[in-house]
């Protein structure tokens, strides 16, 4: 019988809990404790670092699981690394469950940035008004860049103010709307907006209000991702759990 263990924390994963419990699969979506309050989920979840490499693999081990599943966000590059990883070691099958880069299309600004760093070296010396749709953990570095006004939009109150000299902080989590996108870039006076390609739906409101409002976009890239089985759609997870198991060659210890 499969006994499937979930890397969590985006939208995709959230879908793919709702059909591994419609389907009665022994499932546990795990959260690495980003987040005050992570979105209740209908299958049993876990909280917190495995302990590296070793500790995923002792974990997989322990609990029996036959398939890993990678659903994380794409910029969580240290947890898809520790997953192929800990699979390969714990002899698990493991697949990940992903979504394609968002591309520009017509009537979109957008500027590649390799990653955050590039990103800061990219702003413009002008004073400008700059959403940072980056969350809490990449805001420090955009103090070497003090000129500008910054819009941060963090899920949960930071414990102290961020570092910035001059910002205005949001506190909500997504997924956000396009209406409400387009008002909060106006209301704020926002003239450029700095974001990861993170793919997927739950966050892209905000690129589809850029180009209403006709905003310029500093779009940061992925980090490379190790070589996996990966999915688009959560229901051909459920298909190559179900094949995986029917064809006798789960390596589950
Ligand atoms: C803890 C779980 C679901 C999943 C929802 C998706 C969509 C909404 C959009 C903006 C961009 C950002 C951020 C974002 C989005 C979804 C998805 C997604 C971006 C939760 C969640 C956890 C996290 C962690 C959090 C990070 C932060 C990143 C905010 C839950 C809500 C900016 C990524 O405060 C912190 O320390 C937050 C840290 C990692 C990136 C960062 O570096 O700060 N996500 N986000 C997960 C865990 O503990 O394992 O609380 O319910 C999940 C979601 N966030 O089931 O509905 O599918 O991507 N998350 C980015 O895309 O750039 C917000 O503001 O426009
Ligand atoms: P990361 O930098 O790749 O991972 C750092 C460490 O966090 C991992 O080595 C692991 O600790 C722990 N970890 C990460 N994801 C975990 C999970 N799902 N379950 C248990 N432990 C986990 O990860 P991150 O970028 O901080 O992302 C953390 C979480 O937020 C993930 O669930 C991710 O899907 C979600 N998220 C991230 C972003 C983003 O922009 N990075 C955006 C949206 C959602 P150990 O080494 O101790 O095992």
């Amino acid at each position: 019988m499969p006994n499937i263990l979930l890397l969590g924390g985006t939208t995709e994963a959230s879908t793919l809990a709702r059909l591994l419990a419609a389907h009665g699969t022994a499932a546990v979506l795990s959260y690495a404790g980003r987040t005050e309050s992570p979105r209740p989920q209908p299958i049993p979840v876990r909280v917190g670092g495995f302990g590296g490499v070793s500790g995923l693999a002792a974990y997989l081990r322990e609990h029996r699981v036959t398939h890993l599943v990678d659903a994380t966000h794409p910029f969580a590059a240290t947890m898809s690394e520790n997953a192929v990883a800990a699979a390969r070691i714990a002899g698990v099958h493991l697949a990940a469950l992903t979504r394609p880069a968002w591309e520009p299309g017509p009537g979109d600004d957008w500027t590649a940035a390799a990653d955050i760093a590039g990103a800061v070296a990219l702003l413009p010396e002008t004073p400008r008004r700059i959403m940072l749709a980056l969350g809490r953990m990449h805001v420090e570095v955009f103090a070497a860049r003090p000129q500008h006004h910054y819009l941060l939009r963090f899920v949960d109150a930071p414990a102290q103010p961020p570092a910035l000299l001059r910002h205005t902080l949001v506190v909500d989590r997504g997924p956000f709307s396009l209406d409400d996108d387009t008002r909060l870039l106006h209301d704020h006076a926002i003239d450029l907006l700095v974001c990861k390609n993170a793919g997927g739906t739950g966050a892209q409101a905000k690129l589809a209000a850029a180009r209403r409002l006709g905003l310029p976009v500093l779009m940061i890239q992925r980090p490379r991702l190790p070589a996996r089985t990966e999915f688009q759609r959560p229901e051909d997870v459920l298909d190559w759990i179900a094949h995986a198991a029917s064809s006798g060659t789960e390596r589950g210890v």
